[in-house]
């Protein structure tokens, strides 16, 4: 039986079903971790809400679009910066937040009248964006505001705008994954298809699940051009309001995170027969195999070979340089979900380092058969672990690195390991053969810094 009670959790049994170790010849049709469930009171979780699932992963990628959330100031503030997804237009979504401010005498009376007014004082203040999202929030969703309607009088009352309405609240699900599924479906419902955009290619795809963490995208549109292929759309980084309205247009969607955008992919095939494909883009193996399998969906498979080659020569023998440095090192990835899977083998193919535990904050079923598949016997595979959990693997496994986000990245450095932000990275992009090798660098970085070790140094002992 693969599952495991942690020590700490003696107290919180039910926490077993969520920690699995995986076992010699283990085939997961038998087991898997408990995930996708709410958590269990007297645990800290690490799961984040569905509000913010909705607008600090999706929507608020948009380059060229209001992001209006209607409630209190403070879900504003707290999904305004902590993403780092620049754009090739000065970073407009970066750099503002906006919100309805709502106060105690709207929750009373409503929030309607002031949304109205912000929207407009919005439109007004950006006059050449025409796009706007607005986002329910868990006050809002309470006092029964109806956002759609505001937003159909605001399009009438304006004429040249076009608004789109995202109604899940913070409380709406188990995680922030509800968030991305709500997006996914309404977008697709409501905005696909009202727009076209010029076609210049053959071949087009929609990039889906892509959020152009510091520069990802960038490096994959440049793949794409080299093998004379159109992005109708990027779903969402770098991407634009309009150009998501364009995502029937594409003959084949290459989806990379599944997770977040596996939904509108589905859909895109089921209304309008477009295929899907889903690759990986981190690591040198995975890059090569996505570019091939889209070379080979469009028969163009001697540009895919040719973008591959010119690639590894470029960037292979610093990936060699920076393996050599790593074979060997262990390793714990604590993230959303997605990129246990995309970076378990990568890491122990590419550049031959173990990876021993790994923790999900709202991974689902197929996330766990996913990354198990890929791992290797005796890693941890935790769903939500707590903060003690963590402490107790880490005191089990000693790694060498940890792959987390700032928050659990926070006690890592207080236990003096290095740590790397798997989720927004040091010094990225990390996607594509090129990012590989600057992920490999940040590791090494990390790795062999003298800081943690001077760091745990006391001082005080010192003469
Ligand atoms: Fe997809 Fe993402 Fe992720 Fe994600 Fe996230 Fe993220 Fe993540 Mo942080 S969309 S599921 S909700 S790959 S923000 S860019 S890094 S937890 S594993």
């Amino acid at each position: 039986m693969p599952l495991k009670l942690f020590k700490c959790d003696e107290t919180i049994p039910e926490r077993e079903k969520h920690c699995y170790i995986k076992a010699p010849g283990e085939d997961i049709t038998e087991f898997l971790p408990a995930s996708n469930v709410e958590t269990i009171p007297g645990t800290l979780s690490e799961r984040g809400c569905s509000f913010c699932g909705s607008k600090l992963v999706i929507g608020g990628v948009l380059k060229d679009t209001i992001q209006l959330i209607h409630g209190p100031i403070g879900c504003s503030y707290d999904t305004w910066h902590t993403k780092r997804y620049p754009s090739d237009n000065g970073n407009f979504q970066l750099k503002y937040a906006w919100s309805s401010d709502l106060k105690e005498k709207h929750i009373v009376f409503g929030g309607e009248k002031q949304l109205k007014k912000s929207m407009i004082e919005a439109f007004k203040e950006f006059p050449e964006i025409k796009r706007m999202i607005v986002y329910t929030t868990c006050a809002t969703a309470l006092i029964g505001d109806d956002p759609k309607a505001v937003a159909d009088d605001v399009m009438e009352e304006l004429g040249d705008v076009d608004i789109f309405c995202s109604q899940c609240a913070g409380f709406a699900g188990v995680s922030q994954s509800k968030g991305h599924h709500v997006f996914n479906i309404d977008w697709m419902k409501e905005k696909v298809g009202t727009h076209e955009v010029e076609i210049t290619s053959e071949y087009t795809v929609n990039f889906i699940g892509d959020y152009n963490i510091q520069g990802d995208t960038y490096i994959l549109e440049d793949y794409m051009k080299r093998m004379g292929i159109q992005i109708i759309a990027h779903f969402t980084g770098n991407g634009t309001y309009d150009s998501l309205r364009s995502m029937h247009q594409a003959k084949l969607n290459v989806t990379n995170c599944a997770r977040s955008a596996g939904y509108i992919a589905n859909e895109l095939k089921k209304k309008y027969g477009i295929p899907r494909l889903d690759v990986d883009t981190w690591g040198f193996d995975y890059t090569a195999e996505a570019l091939r399998k889209v070379g080979i969906f469009f028969g163009i498979e001697d540009r895919a070979e040719k973008v591959i080659a010119e690639e590894i020569t470029k960037w292979k023998p610093k990936l060699d340089y920076y393996k050599e440095r790593l074979t060997g090192k262990k390793v714990c990835i604590w993230t959303g979900g997605p990129r246990l899977w995309h970076w378990t083998k990568a890491f122990e193919d590419d550049l031959g380092m173990q990876v021993l535990a790994m923790s999900s904050k709202f991974g689902h079923q197929e996330d766990f058969e996913k990354v198990i598949s890929r791992g290797r016997e005796g890693t941890y595979y935790i769903d939500d672990a707590n903060e003690l959990e963590f402490f107790e693997v880490l005191g089990q496994i000693k790694p060498d690195m940890v792959l987390t986000g700032p928050r659990v990245g926070e006690l890592v450095k207080k236990l003096h390991l290095p740590y790397i932000n798997g989720h927004a990275y040091h010094n990225g992009p990390y996607m594509g053969f090129e990012g590989a090798v600057n992920m490999a660098r940040d590791m090494h970085n990390a790795i062999y810094s003298p800081l943690m070790k001077l760091a745990a140094i006391d001082i005080r002992e010192q003469k």
